[in-house]
């Protein structure tokens, strides 16, 4: 091991993020439920395996009695490994669905004009919750612990944690995009972020170009010289590296493997036969483009008719910052469209949209993901995208079990009508035999916005801002021959399989730890 190796004794691996991984709520009676959380982050993380580490992070709700809190901090601690976090109502509000889901978020995500609600309430809230952070880490922290910050609700964090401990050992990930200088150059305390994450050893990111933004807006806003390899400032060299972050894949095979997910995954296939199903999942956020995605799918409904009453876009928007207004509004917008289709394309059978605006279970998301012919991202920006990822590992999963191989483009199920001449219809009619047995793997539609577009290149990578192509692409993903659905599968597979959750966990330690050598022992550098 390197620590051997350099003689630097790491202690214990200290994950900090804004949330923890659970919803907590208070019972009448005093007691408190645990629910596990969704997003982006809780899968990377959880599924990061073989690897111990302290959880530090918010608890999402005010504590006011001390007793409530011990109980919690006890609680938290046998049953979870969880440290947590109290913030009050009010500094909570202004840090997180003000400064960070307000301001950072929008314009990260290229959306600077909903970034209109910058003011220094907010940014002193933001700043207090940081070292409220930092104190928090300070009370478990011992000398060579390894410090490991999240996302953009954190970013004065490594310099606070820098002041307090000079020789800690600090990394910081963003989750989101980090966007081009010109984006970047427009927030107001643009020089204070990127100190803060100059306090940190190792820093970051999905993809290069996220790298190279955030290198260029260091030299543009803080004029300091980088390298590719990071920057040297106050001492202390930020080593830039882009790790991809993957799922666990045997999370969702299992998941397709249990009677619960077969089950549902039975009823959807008899409720949907004959019909051809486009699904799609994303938190009801507006960086995830589900208004393009809407029109698109109207569009597709209008240009090719002869699939109106043979497909079905499930599309699951699971509700999410509501106490944001941008959110409230994107609520009423999509109903707007789901309702303007579904009365225009529906008929007394049926309608073309089956949309929720609520969670759903994981046997759910399994068998969902199972169902689809084609699972459509839609992105207008996206750190990543992880349920693409979590799509391919469920289609496989279908596969194998459906006796479709695909691992040498033959499809062993004879009696499968999925064959290229009849899945294409010549005369545009869209041929309406049931493909539910043995069906060759969905096929991924997604955006090149998305972090994902960079490494999925099995998928129909497409603009969801131009609405007749991403139409074309839904049609051409529905009339895809199965071996090239096999062909695209198997590319998409091997990325997914290959960049694991564990493995985007051991790859950023692995880093972490040489750039700790440099920290420990600057002759080296
Ligand atoms: P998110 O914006 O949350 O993540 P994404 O990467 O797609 O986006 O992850 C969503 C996660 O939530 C998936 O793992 C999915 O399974 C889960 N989920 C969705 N609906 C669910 C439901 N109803 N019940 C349970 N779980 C559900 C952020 C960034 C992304 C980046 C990730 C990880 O915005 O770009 O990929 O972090 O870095």
């Amino acid at each position: 091991p390197i620590d051997d190796m350099l003689g630097v004794k790491f202690g214990d691996l200290i994950v900090v993020s804004n949330r923890l991984p659970m919803t907590i709520t208070r019972k009448e009676d005093g007691n408190h439920e645990y629910k596990k959380s969704s997003g982006g982050l809780v899968t990377a993380l959880t599924g990061m395996e073989g690897r111990e580490f302290k959880w530090i992070g918010w608890t999402g709700m005010e504590c006011e009695e001390k007793e409530e809190r011990d109980k919690l901090r006890k609680e938290l601690l046998e049953e979870h490994k969880c440290y947590p976090v109290f913030l009050k109502d009010d500094d909570a509000d202004m840090y997180y669905n003000g400064f960070s889901n307000g301001v950072l978020w929008p314009l990260f995500h290229y959306l600077y004009e909903k970034n209109t609600t910058f003011n220094t309430e907010q940014w002193e809230a933001y700043k207090k919750v940081n070292q409220q952070f930092c104190d928090a880490i300070m009370e478990v922290y011992k000398d060579g612990d390894m410090i490991w910050v999240h996302d953009y609700h954190l970013m004065l964090l490594p310099q606070m944690l820098r002041k307090a401990r000079p020789d800690a050992f600090i990394s910081f990930f963003l989750h989101i995009p980090f966007p081009s200088s010109e984006i970047y150059r427009i927030l107001p305390v643009r020089e204070a972020l990127l100190e803060g994450l100059l306090a940190s050893n190792v820093v970051g990111f999905h993809t290069f170009d996220f790298a190279r933004h955030f290198l260029s807006s260091i030299t543009r806003s803080l004029g300091l010289d980088t390298t590719p390899r990071g920057c040297l400032h106050n001492g202390i060299f930020s080593h830039v590296h882009v790790f991809p972050i993957g799922i666990n894949p045997s999370q969702f095979s299992s998941g397709f493997q249990t009677d619960a997910c077969k089950s549902r995954y039975a009823y959807f296939k008899d409720k949907y036969k004959g019909k051809k199903l486009i699904v799609g999942v994303d938190r009801l956020d507006y960086t995830k483009g589900m208004e393009l995605k809407l029109i698109a799918f109207e569009k597709f409904l209008a240009t090719y008719p002869q699939y109106r009453n043979n497909v079905v876009l499930i599309q699951v928007g699971v509700p999410t910052r509501q106490d944001v207004v941008e959110y409230q509004s994107l609520i009423s917008h999509v109903n707007e469209h789901v309702g303007r289709i579904n009365s225009t394309y529906g008929t007394l059978d049926g309608f073309p949209i089956h949309y929720i605006n609520k969670s759903v279970n994981f046997d759910d998301l399994c068998a969902l993901y199972g169902m689809a012919d084609a699972l459509i991202v839609t992105s207008i920006r996206d750190g990543m995208n992880l349920v693409s990822s979590e799509f391919i590992v469920v289609q496989n999963e279908r596969c194998l079990q459906e006796n479709v191989s695909v691992e040498d483009g033959y499809i062993s199920d004879k009696d499968s009508p999925s064959t290229p001449s009849n899945s294409r219809s010549n005369s545009g009619e869209a041929s309406a035999q049931n493909f539910n047995v043995g069906k060759p793997p969905g096929v991924l539609i997604l955006s090149e916005f998305a972090g994902a577009a960079r490494s999925l290149g099995g998928s129909l990578i497409i603009n969801p801002f131009n609405i007749i192509a991403t139409a074309k692409s839904i049609f051409d993903a529905l009339e895809m021959p199965p071996k090239e659905r096999i062909a695209r599968h198997r590319q998409n597979y091997d990325v997914v399989k290959t960049n694991t959750a564990t493995k985007w966990g051991s790859d950023f330690m692995h880093e972490f730890e040489v750039a700790c050598q440099y920290q420990a022992d600057p002759a080296l550098f």
